[in-house]
């Protein structure tokens, strides 16, 4: 009997809403977690684990929102990264949205990851998503169950009226393969920016979810500029202020410069954002992934083109 093809998930979600302890916990891998000596995921990387029968292949992305790492760059690797699988024919079984319960409602910047998720995605392979919640032990249950009900009714409400699903993970193994389990019957499904990318050859700015995020970068510019010139009025107009708060004024608005540039900066690399950027760091997940595949079909059932995973 033929083995069946390998699947591929992959998960993504705010930075520390669990991402890579949720693969570890499924698949028992020892992908680096974000701890206070340690930062996160920077890099795309993968764990494979084996699941009634089926060979599992864990994609974990870096969060959207890291700090060090420009959001345009962000979104840049995890576009090439799907425009690449799916330019050399491997579609995902599904992706796993984390989100954690313990974001006290929804944060701006979760809300703002979200959105730009949900752009990534598209409506019409939601069917292929589950929302997981994550953190429940560090929330008291009655509140959780409340924030619960508020991402289902609420937050989440447009992703689970196109077919996504919420499910809750306890951080055990026996969680992380329950909801592994609920994808995998699931025929694999092409998520709205690969066919972006890949069909209609826009670049990464021209997608919806590069869209999303040059009006969220504009419209944080905006607040910024806003906050400053606010704060300059105030550094000029007052006589009155002690040494001591005008050295406060002046901190402040260093800082909100700094912030300021740093945005100008997200928004010229987004501009000139294009999936190739990524090509050579990717290179070598690709073709490990490709590998990956290759060698673990049967013989009769090995497409040529896994064999050749090579770049233009
Ligand atoms: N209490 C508790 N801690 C968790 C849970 N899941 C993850 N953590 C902790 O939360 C921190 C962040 O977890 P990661 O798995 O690194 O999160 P991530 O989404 O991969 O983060 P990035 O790689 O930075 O995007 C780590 O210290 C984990 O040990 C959970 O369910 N409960
Ligand atoms: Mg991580």
């Amino acid at each position: 009997m033929a083995e069946p093809a390998p699947k591929f998930i992959a998960l993504m979600g705010c930075t520390e809403s669990g991402k890579s302890s949720f693969i570890n916990c499924a698949a028992a891998s020892n992908l680096v977690v974000d701890h206070e000596l340690q930062s996160g995921t920077s890099e795309i990387q993968m764990a494979t684990m084996q699941l009634a029968g089926d060979r599992i292949t864990l994609i974990d992305t870096p969060g959207f929102d890291d700090i060090e790492i420009p959001q345009a760059d962000i979104l840049s690797l995890i576009a090439a990264f799907l425009q690449q699988t799916f330019a050399h024919g491997t579609r995902l079984t599904g992706i796993l949205y984390l989100h954690p319960i313990s974001d006290n409602r929804m944060s701006d910047i979760s809300l703002k990851t979200y959105q730009l998720f949900r752009k990534l995605c598209g409506d019409t392979a939601m069917a292929n998503v589950i929302i997981v919640t994550t953190m429940w032990d560090i929330v008291p249950s009655e509140i959780a169950n409340v924030r619960a009900r508020e991402l289902r009714g609420h937050y989440f409400k447009d992703a689970c009226d196109v077919g996504a699903r919420i499910m809750r993970h306890d951080n055990t193994h026996k969680s992380a393969v329950g909801i592994l389990s609920t994808l995998l019957g699931k025929p694999p499904a092409a998520f709205h920016i690969q066919r972006q990318l890949v069909e209609e050859h826009k670049t990464v700015p021209q997608t919806d979810a590069g869209r999303e995020l040059a009006s969220q970068l504009d419209a944080m510019y905006q607040q910024q500029q806003w906050r400053l010139d606010v704060s300059t009025e105030e550094a000029r107009s007052t006589r009155r202020h002690t040494e001591e708060g005008l050295q406060q004024l002046r901190d402040e608005l260093g800082e909100l410069r700094q912030k300021l540039r740093k945005t100008e900066i997200e928004r010229d690399k987004l501009q000139m954002a294009q999936g190739d950027r990524f090509h050579t760091r990717l290179q070598d997940v690709v073709s490990q992934l490709g590998r990956m595949v290759y060698s673990e079909m049967p013989q009769g059932q090995r497409p040529v083109r896994f064999v050749v995973l090579t770049f233009a």
